[in-house]
C-alpha cells in the first residue's frame, strides 16, 4: 500500500456521517467544502466498504430557529446549514431540499508528497511580456530534494517556456514570461486565448510525484467600486467596459442532472446575446469547474457571489465561521486561476440586513455583517487570491438593485430614475406554450390564473416576501401587460405577449443605461436562466427556450446600438449611437417616418461617427409638425445604423404605447428556402409588423432572429435550424408567422 491514503470528497449535501470498514471517521455539516480525510490505517487489500448516511437537515435547523431566531426573508433557520440556499424555496423555484453525494468522490494513494496548492500570478507590467509566478507548496511531507518543474503550452499549441525551481520545505515560486503575450478579452473585445501550464512535483531521482495542470488567461481584470466621481464599473486589460449581461441561479434544483453541454449551450447563447457577463447569485452553489471553462472559453466574466442570500447567518457563532472560512478557502483555491472571474462577492442583499451595534428582530448587528463578509471572505480572497478584487456584497459596492417595477409595481419608466452599475432589475414573462405543455393538463391552460399555472409562479408565494401587497405575481405580471398592450386574445397569446411585454421593459432599461455611459457602466439584468419549468424572470428557460427576451437583448446588447428617445411634447426625437468596439469607424444613419399603416411621411440619413467606447447622439430629428398633424400615437421612427454598407444595428421608435397604435393587419408573408439542417425564411409583411415572430408548431429550433419589427419594402431573413432535421414540407407545415397584431 501507498504511504498515504485519503477519501476524498468533492461534495457531500449535507449532514453525512461517514464509516470505512465500520469505523466512523467523520461527520460533515457543509455541502459546499472538499472533504479529506485519512483512511490509511482502516483500509487494506481487497474489497473494503465505505457508507455515507444523511441525516435530514429539517430538525436541525428548526431546532437551531427556536434556540435562537434568525431575522429572514426566506426559509426560517435554513441560514444554519450551509447549504444550497434555494434549496429551501425561492421566489422562482420550489422547495426541494436534496441530499447525498452530489459531487465526485474518490480513494487518493500516493508516496511521499503531491500538491496541496498552486496558485499563479501574472505580472503585466512590462510592455509587450507578461511575467508568471507560480507559488507551490507540496505535502504532507517534503523531503530535500524536491522541484517544481512548470511547463507552458501556448494557445495555438506549441511549447512555450518551461522553468525549475527546487522546493525548501515544500514550497517554491517559479517564474517565467511570456513574450508577445496573447491577451484575453471578455466576448466581443477580443479574442479568448488560452495558455495552460503544466506543474510537476519532481523527486530528487527525477521521478514524478504529482501533475496539476491549471488552465489560464493573461488579463488583468478589475472591480472598480462606486466613489463620488466614477460609477462602479470593470476595467480588463486597462480598459473600462460597459458589462452586459444577465443573473445565473442553479441550472437544475438538482444540479446532478446538468451536463457540460447543457451548460454549454447557456453560455454559447449568453455570448449569441451579446452579452459579457453572468453573475453567479449567492443563492445557489459555488459552481461546477466545467461552467468556469466554458465562461475562460467564450469570454463571459464571470460576477462570483458567494454563497449568502436574502438573510442573516450566524456569524456571532464561532464553529460557523470556522466552517465558512474552509468552504472559502476550498473554493477560491479551486476556481481563482479562471480567467473569466471577475469579481468575488461576498453575498446578496444581507446589506438591507445590516443594523447597528446589536442583533434586532430585523436585523443582525453590524460587527456580524462584517466579521463574516469582510474579515473572513475579505481576508481569504485577498490572501489566497491577491491579484482578484473583492467586495463585501451586491448591492454592497456600489451597485443597484432596482425592484421598483416588479415588487413595487411601478411602470417601466421608473428604469430611467436610476443609474450606475444595475446589477439586478427584472420583469417575469410566461415561458413558450411546450414549456407550459410540459406541467399541465389541457385543463390548466385555460387560464394563466389556472392553479397549476399559478404554482409554477412562485413570487410573493414564497418566503421571499419583500412586499406584501397582496398581489399575487402573476397579477404584477398581466397589470403590465395591460399597461403597454392590448388584452391578448387567448391563453396562447397571453403566454406570447407576456414575453414581449418583458422584453419591452428590459430593452427600455438597458437601452437608456447604455445610452448614458459611463455614468452607468452595467446593465445584468434578473435572470438569465431558470431552476425548474415554470413563470419568471428568466430570458432562457429550465429547456433552454428564449424568451422573446433574449432575442431583444441580441439586439440592445449589439456591440453598436442605435436606439432613440422621444418626446411627444416636443415631437423631438435624440437618436443615439453607444458604441462598446475598442476602435472608432464611420457609418451611416439612416431614418424613416412612418403611420401605423406604414405610409412614409418623411426619410432621411447622415454620415456619423462611430466613436470607440463611447455613447453619443449625432443627430435630433424634430417632428413637431408630424405629431400635430397626424398625432403621437400615428407616428412610427424606423432607424439604422450602417457600417461598411452592413447594417449593425436598427432600431423602432414610438411616441406611444404599443397598445396606443392603430396597427393594420401587416399580411405576413414567408417564403423558405433549404431542406433538412437548415432553413432561410424571408418575411414580408404589407403593413408594418411589430415583434414578427416564427415558431415550429411542436418542434424546437435556433432561429437566427426573432421579435423583428418589419415593415413593407424591409423584410427579415431568419435562419432557423431545427433541433431534428426535417423535409421542407414539414417544416413548412409546420411554421407560424406571427406579430402583435396577431395577439389581440
Ligand atoms: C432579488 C434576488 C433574488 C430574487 C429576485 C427576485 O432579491 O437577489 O433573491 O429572486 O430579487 O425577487
Amino acid at each position: 500500500l501507498h504511504e498515504n491514503i485519503l477519501l476524498h470528497c468533492d461534495g457531500l449535501d449535507t449532514l453525512a456521517a461517514i464509516r470505512v470498514n465500520g469505523t466512523e471517521i467523520a461527520r460533515t455539516d457543509n455541502m459546499f467544502r472538499t472533504w479529506e480525510f485519512d483512511v490509511k490505517k482502516l483500509v487494506h487489500a481487497g474489497s473494503n466498504s465505505i457508507e455515507i448516511r444523511f441525516d435530514p437537515v429539517l430538525p436541525l435547523v428548526r431546532a437551531r430557529e427556536e434556540e435562537r431566531p434568525l431575522p429572514t426573508w426566506v426559509y426560517p433557520g435554513a441560514a444554519y446549514v450551509r447549504k444550497i440556499p434555494s434549496n429551501f424555496g425561492w421566489d422562482w423555484g420550489p422547495t426541494l431540499i436534496t441530499c447525498g453525494i452530489w459531487r465526485s468522490i474518490s480513494l487518493l494513494a500516493f508516496d511521499t508528497a503531491r500538491w496541496d496548492d498552486v496558485l499563479v500570478l501574472q505580472d503585466h507590467s512590462q510592455p509587450g511580456r507578461v511575467g508568471l509566478k507560480v507559488q507551490v507548496a507540496a505535502g504532507p511531507a517534503a523531503p530535500a530534494g524536491l522541484t517544481a518543474r512548470v511547463s507552458v503550452r501556448t494557445p495555438d499549441g506549441h511549447d512555450g517556456p518551461v522553468a525549475e525551481c527546487p522546493l525548501a520545505d515544500g514550497r517554491g515560486t517559479a517564474e517565467l514570461t511570456i513574450k508577445n503575450p496573447q491577451l484575453w478579452w471578455p466576448a466581443g473585445m477580443g479574442a479568448q486565448p488560452l495558455y495552460t501550464l503544466r506543474v510537476e512535483l519532481v523527486d530528487s531521482n527525477g521521478g514524478e510525484l504529482d501533475t496539476t495542470t491549471k488552465r489560464i488567461g493573461l488579463r488583468t481584470l478589475e472591480a472598480v467600486q462606486q466613489t463620488d466621481r466614477t460609477t462602479m464599473h470593470f476595467v480588463v486589460n486597462g480598459v473600462p467596459f460597459f458589462a452586459k449581461g444577465g443573473n445565473w441561479i442553479p441550472a437544475d434544483t438538482f444540479p446532478n442532472r446538468l451536463t457540460k453541454e447543457i451548460l454549454r449551450r447557456f453560455v454559447a447563447d449568453a455570448v449569441a446575446a451579446n452579452m459579457n457577463m453572468l453573475r453567479f447569485w449567492g443563492g445557489g452553489y459555488y459552481e461546477d469547474d466545467a461552467l468556469f471553462d466554458l465562461c475562460d472559453e467564450m469570454g463571459i466574466c464571470v460576477w462570483l457571489d458567494f454563497k449568502f442570500a436574502c438573510t442573516t447567518y450566524p456569524s456571532f457563532d464561532a464553529a460557523f465561521l470556522d466552517s465558512v472560512r474552509h468552504e472559502a478557502r476550498d473554493n477560491i483555491r479551486r476556481l481563482r486561476h479562471h480567467p473569466s472571474i471577475a469579481v468575488w462577492c461576498g453575498n446578496n442583499e444581507i446589506m438591507y440586513f445590516r443594523g447597528g451595534e446589536e442583533w434586532t428582530a430585523k436585523k443582525m448587528s453590524e460587527g456580524d455583517y462584517y466579521k463574516l463578509f469582510r474579515d473572513v471572505l475579505g481576508s481569504e480572497v485577498h490572501s489566497l487570491a491577491p491579484q482578484s478584487d473583492y467586495v463585501t456584497g451586491s448591492p454592497d459596492c456600489g451597485d443597484v438593485h432596482f425592484w421598483e417595477v416588479w415588487h413595487g409595481n411601478k411602470p417601466f419608466e421608473a428604469y430611467r430614475t436610476i443609474h450606475g452599475f444595475v446589477s439586478e432589475f427584472g420583469f417575469q414573462a410566461f415561458p413558450a406554450p411546450e414549456t407550459v405543455r410540459s406541467f399541465t393538463a389541457p385543463e390548466d391552460r385555460e387560464s394563466v390564473y389556472s392553479r397549476v399555472m399559478m404554482y409554477h409562479e412562485r413570487s410573493n408565494r414564497t418566503h421571499v416576501d419583500v412586499e406584501e401587497d397582496g398581489k399575487t405575481g402573476t397579477d404584477k405580471l398581466m397589470n403590465l401587460v395591460k399597461l403597454y398592450f392590448r388584452e391578448p386574445k387567448d391563453f396562447e397569446n397571453t403566454l406570447w405577449l407576456s414575453q414581449i411585454t418583458q422584453a419591452y421593459g428590459i430593452e427600455f432599461g438597458a437601452e437608456g443605461w447604455r445610452r448614458e455611459m459611463p455614468k452607468s457602466m452595467g446593465c445584468v439584468y434578473w435572470q438569465y436562466n431558470d431552476t425548474w419549468p415554470g413563470t419568471s424572470w428568466s430570458s432562457v428557460d429550465y429547456f433552454g427556450r428564449w424568451k422573446a427576451l433574449q432575442y431583444r437583448a441580441r439586439h440592445f446588447y449589439a456591440p453598436v446600438l442605435v436606439s432613440g428617445v422621444a418626446d411627444a411634447a416636443t415631437g423631438q426625437v435624440a437618436l443615439w449611437i453607444t458604441s462598446d468596439r475598442l476602435d472608432a469607424s464611420r457609418g451611416r444613419l439612416r431614418w424613416r417616418v412612418t403611420d401605423p399603416a406604414g405610409k412614409e411621411h418623411r426619410a432621411g440619413s447622415r454620415a456619423v461617427e462611430v466613436p470607440a467606447l463611447k455613447s453619443l447622439q449625432p443627430h435630433t430629428l424634430e417632428l413637431n409638425d408630424l405629431v400635430q398633424q397626424h398625432g403621437a400615437a400615428n407616428l412610427l421612427v424606423w432607424v439604422a445604423l450602417e457600417i461598411d454598407g452592413n447594417t449593425v444595428s436598427d432600431n423602432l421608435i414610438a411616441f406611444a404605447k404599443p397598445k396606443e397604435l392603430d396597427l393594420l393587419d401587416p399580411r405576413l408573408q414567408t417564403t423558405v428556402t433549404g431542406d433538412g439542417r437548415e432553413f432561410t425564411v424571408t418575411v414580408s409583411a404589407d403593413h408594418p409588423a411589430l415583434w414578427t415572430w416564427l415558431h415550429l408548431a411542436g418542434a424546437d429550433a435556433r432561429y437566427s432572429d426573432n421579435f423583428v419589427h418589419i415593415t413593407s419594402g424591409a423584410p427579415a431573413r431568419i435562419v432557423v435550424t431545427p433541433e431534428q432535421p426535417m423535409s421542407k414540407d414539414a417544416f413548412i407545415r409546420a411554421l407560424r408567422v406571427r406579430s402583435l397584431f396577431d395577439t389581440y
